[in-house]
């Protein structure tokens, strides 16, 4: 799919550009305003307590659409990483590459203000809110940095779709234990206002013990909230399951098994939710 996208003439070699910061309007500066008021309140004591301490440390406020530039500064001092600006979705191999060198892709355009609840491009609230608090902490860093390098890897075991559940599952909407209970971490709920509640507090989802074959297995929803959540125990622990891990041999017995339907629980999952799925089967919107 991602081999298909065509650069624009603009970007660089890449795909990075400019992201043009003198050029948002006051009325695009009040939509990240209005969206962060909207989601600070509420992740408050619903957000893993590292994201909450990236916000602080990124400066990352209400004070308008962040310049990357200076984000960019704070943030390299704290992990060597850096936001550069693409034009929209990149190609894999692209995506990887700047991952694997600590730079992180983001979008430079904001969703317009019918759009708040919903949108399907990345912007840069989802991009910057959602995930750039998470690089300032060193261990998420460094499973960031990992990802990528994975990544390069898998292009050449054909194994991308695999390695792409555990990237959706973890780093878009991974819930954490924290604190006696759970924590959102992922960017993809961190940025909704509607599935950050849903996530921790529905009863509709499953939540179940992260596990790297089973989530690699998981096929998942890009039309709707999530039916399976996978909880890590803390950040330590998901770098260590795939630090520079060698996915090959997971790779190959993956290959001579079943996906899993995103709603499954099996006897071999740790259970910590066995989700109703009401949303899901009735339809209703809960
Ligand atoms: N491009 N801009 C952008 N953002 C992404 O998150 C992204 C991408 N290209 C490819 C890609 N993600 C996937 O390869 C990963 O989700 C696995
Ligand atoms: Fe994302």
């Amino acid at each position: 799919m991602a081999t298909t996208l065509a650069k624009p003439p603009e970007a660089a070699m890449d795909w990075t550009i400019p992201q043009g910061w003198a050029g948002y309007s006051q009325s695009e500066h009040r939509i990240w305003d209005q969206l962060y008021a909207r989601q600070i309140g509420m992740l408050k004591d619903r957000a893993s307590a590292a994201f909450l301490r990236g916000l602080e440390s990124l400066s990352l406020s209400r004070a308008g659409i962040p310049n990357f530039e200076e984000l960019s500064e704070r943030l390299h001092r704290l992990t060597g990483w850096r936001v550069v600006a693409v034009p929209g979705l990149v190609p894999d191999e692209v995506f990887f590459d700047h991952l694997a060198n600590r730079r992180f892709v983001a979008g430079r355009f904001i969703r317009k203000p019918e759009q708040l609840d919903y949108l399907e491009e990345p912007d840069v609230f989802h991009d910057v809110f959602g995930h750039v608090p998470l690089l300032s902490d060193p261990v998420f860093a460094d499973y960031m940095q990992a990802y990528g390098k994975g990544g390069l890897r898998a292009l050449n075991f054909h194994s991308l779709e695999k390695l792409a559940r555990l990237y959706w599952y973890t780093v878009e909407f991974g819930l954490i234990r924290e604190k006696g209970g759970l924590r959102l971490y992922g960017a993809g709920i961190l940025s909704s206002f509607s599935e950050s509640v849903f996530a921790l507090e529905s009863p509709s989802p499953n939540r179940i013990g992260f596990d790297l074959e089973r989530v690699m297995r998981t096929l998942y929803r890009i039309d709707d909230y999530q039916q399976s959540y996978f909880v890590i125990d803390s950040f330590d622990d998901l770098l260590r399951r795939t630090r520079d891990a060698d996915f090959a041999p997971v790779y190959a017995r993956l290959n001579d098994l079943p996906d899993i339907a995103p709603d499954a629980v099996s006897a071999a999952d740790r259970v910590i939710h066995r989700g109703t799925q009401a949303r899901a089967y009735t339809g209703s919107r809960s």
